[in-house]
């Protein structure tokens, strides 16, 4: 795979997390340590043997529990043949959230009979004690490209309990001509007070006479949240007709779903739309909110959007955008500082829009909304 090319998949990938951090700002302080990190093993390596050249390796490893981000690269070129290896994660542990991104790339090439090595990893583990029953969510994205059997490569992520129970695993590899295959990761549920270990990693291994050449990428964004969940009391459909479905549609990942029709535009350059108000209730005391949607349109591409009633400013905020198209898929926007958005008596307002520009959309579109959950700490 070019450069360009896995800098496009990669950049895909990563588009979600940049629009999602440069709405959300700053961690707020002070909460309650939910989940504390005892072990980990975060590492980032990159290896190639190019047997006429030599070999060549970097790696880098997290000293501790803080934020760790780091890339590392290298290759190997010489008598017509070449070899590189390229791995990075940004990975972080908060009181109540593990925030891990990672991507490995791999290339070998010759026009003679070699055995090259080109081998690249990204591994995030964590072992962490969680003080008490939490709710959580574990969502993103995993994805993997390459053609065997010169490429063998792949992402997944793991829950487990402290005896190494599952509690949710999902691991992506390339498709069969070595396309790529990308999956969303989305899990929520309660977990008991004990200890877990929260497993992502992402590889891709050449180890194989070459010609043929190869190349290939694996890769990871994934979000996990733990809180207090909190309780829908109403909605409103407010641009939009509302179909089917209920409050008690959007409680589960089910696939039974709160359904609305958009409303026009008032003219034929501005976009469809749905507007959907939900009102509940969550933790007086919240200082942060996990915010996750998981929904789809009848639609190829549109747009998502999660506000929040600003009861200070008394008008609804952005804290999030993302893509929307036919397939559901989670959307968890974390760290969020509640102070204006939940009221005394723990009162809050979430705004779910979707959009589709009605130059591609002459007859409107129809969103289907799976589940919301908001966690508090
Ligand atoms: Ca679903
Ligand atoms: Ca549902």
């Amino acid at each position: 795979m070019t450069r360009q090319l896995y800098n496009a998949v990669r950049g895909a990938a990563v588009a979600l997390a940049v629009a999602i951090s440069a709405v959300v700002g700053s961690v707020a302080e002070g909460l309650g340590q939910a989940l504390t990190p005892v072990a980990q093993d975060r590492d980032i390596g990159a290896f190639v043997i190019v047997p006429p050249c030599g070999s060549d390796s970097d790696s880098s490893v997290a000293p501790d529990f803080g934020l760790f981000d780091d890339e590392v690269f290298v290759k190997l070129a010489c008598d017509d043949s070449f070899g590189s290896a390229f791995a990075e994660q940004t990975s972080s542990i908060a009181t109540t959230s593990i925030l891990a991104r990672g991507a490995t790339e791999s290339e070998a090439m010759s026009i003679h009979s070699n055995v090259i090595h080109a081998i690249s990893n990204s591994t995030c583990d964590i072992t962490f004690d969680l003080d008490a029953q939490r709710s959580f969510d574990l969502t993103g994205v995993i994805s993997a490209a390459g053609q065997a059997p010169v490429v063998l490569g792949g992402a997944s992520v793991r829950l487990l309990r402290g005896d190494g129970g599952i509690v949710f695993e999902q691991g992506v590899e390339p498709g069969n001509d070595g396309e790529l295959v990308s999956e969303d990761v989305c899990a929520h549920g309660i977990l008991q007070a004990g200890r877990y270990r929260l497993q992502v990693s992402a590889a891709t291994v050449i180890d194989s006479t070459v010609p043929p050449s190869g190349s290939g990428t694996s890769q990871f964004d994934i979000t996990f949240v733990v809180g207090a969940p909190a309780a829908w009391d109403d909605f409103d459909v407010v641009h939009g007709t509302h179909v089917a479905g209920d409050l008690s549609d959007l409680l589960d990942s089910d696939n039974e779903y709160l359904i609305a029709n958009s409303m026009f535009g008032f003219t034929a350059n501005e976009p469809n739309i749905v507007t959907i108000d939900v009102a509940g209730n969550t933790l007086e005391t919240a200082e942060e909110l996990h915010c996750t949607i998981e929904a789809h349109i009848n639609h190829p591409a549109g747009s998502g959007r999660m506000l929040l009633f600003d009861h200070d400013a008394g008008r609804f905020v952005s804290i999030g955008a993302f893509p929307m198209g036919p397939q559901d898929r989670c959307i968890t926007i974390p760290h969020v500082d509640s102070s204006r958005f939940v009221e005394d008596d723990g009162g809050m307002i979430v705004r779910l829009r979707a959009s589709v520009l009605a130059t591609f959309s002459a007859t409107g579109f129809r969103w289907h909304g799976d589940r919301l959950g908001v966690l508090a700490d």
